[in-house]
């Protein structure tokens, strides 16, 4: 670690903001001295819960955000938060959003947001976004929260790494539950009906129990994920939704869950890092001309694909 570093670790450590947004642009962008930032600062992280919000674009997630955020302050706890969009690279709009958002709050240092956008390489976008949280998490922070699109398996991914996950849907969209991605139900810990002042609340609370009944299996943590109806642009229901993450907490505690959940965490996210790892060490050794070549000879039957993976992959297990 260079003293400069050092001093930002200290820094960041006791919450400043600009240390923290200096850190948060470092591992995301894979900046030189990312991995000894997050090595220096992991024996600090494992204090903040993490919690994730997905839901279809407009369904009210920064919204029910800024509230949950508001809501936590006034029980005087800090708040970190991370707005995902992988739908564009640098989404004019949700860095505005994020703006007008951050006047909200104006003044409070408690409260911390910072957007993020895909990484310009391959994937790659869930473990940005789970450094992120660690920088967070280090910071000191109580609580971070994670929202993002929930159009894919990108967001899967992504909320999959937060402590409790919470899926936003909305009356009348279209995006009835029929609609959602399997996946992405499966994934919920707790259900949030938002903008239910609009028609159509009843029916997709009846839609998810169905499903709920329907579904095959069980959840192997037999947790029911409950429905919490909120008009989030109207600070409705985001104290039952306070509640209902603190249930699941207190169940997941109960039931000696914590550990298991964090190593099944780890294990995914160990996954993660080793894929983009290999795949960067892989890169490095290949320019993007011999990409082309190689797939030339590919393509011309000169080669095949097998073996040169193979190849490849022989050769870097043994550079080191
Ligand atoms: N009627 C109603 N409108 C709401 C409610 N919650 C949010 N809205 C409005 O819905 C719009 C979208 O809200 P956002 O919080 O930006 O939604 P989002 O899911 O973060 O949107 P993206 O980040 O663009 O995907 C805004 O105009 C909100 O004011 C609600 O409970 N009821
Ligand atoms: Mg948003």
């Amino acid at each position: 670690m260079t003293p400069a570093s050092t001093t930002l670790v200290d820094r960041l450590r006791s919450g400043d903001a600009h240390a923290i947004a200096r850190a948060i642009s470092t591992v995301e962008n894979r900046q030189p001295g990312w991995s000894e930032l997050l090595k220096a600062l992991f024996p600090h992280t494992g204090k903040a819960r993490v919690i994730g919000l997905t839901g279809a674009p407009g369904s009210g997630k920064s919204t029910l955000v800024n509230q949950l955020a508001k809501d936590y302050r006034k029980k005087q706890q800090t708040v970190g938060i991370i707005a995902v969009d992988p739908t564009s690279p640098y989404t004019g709009g949700a860095i505005l959003g994020d703006r007008i958002r951050m006047q909200d709050h104006h003044g409070d240092p408690g409260i911390y947001i910072r957007s993020m956008a895909t990484r310009g390489s391959l994937g790659g976008l869930a473990l940005a976004t789970a450094d992120a949280a660690t920088v967070l998490d280090a910071s000191g922070r109580d609580l971070v929260m994670i929202e993002t699109v929930g159009v894919g398996q990108d967001e899967v991914d992504i909320v999959r790494l937060a402590d409790v996950t919470i899926v936003i849907l909305v009356p009348g969209m279209g995006d009835d539950v029929q609609t959602i991605k399997a996946r992405i139900m499966e994934i919920a810990e707790i259900f949030v009906i938002n903008k239910s002042d609009r028609e159509g609340a009843e029916r997709v609370e009846r839609e998810i129990r169905a499903m709920q009944s329907l579904a095959a299996r069980t959840r192997h943590d037999r947790w029911t994920p409950p429905i919490v109806k909120t008009v989030a642009s109207e600070g409705v229901g985001t104290e039952a939704l306070v509640a209902a993450i603190a249930d699941y907490e207190a169940y997941v505690k109960k039931e000696n869950l914590v550990f298991k959940k964090n190593v099944e965490n780890w294990q995914e996210r160990l996954v993660e890092m080793l894929r983009d790892a290999m795949l960067e060490k892989a890169r490095g050794q290949m320019d993007g001309a011999s990409l082309e070549r190689y797939a030339a000879e590919i393509a011309e039957h000169k080669r095949d694909p097998y073996s040169l993976v193979e190849e490849i992959v022989g050769a870097l297990t043994k550079i080191t």
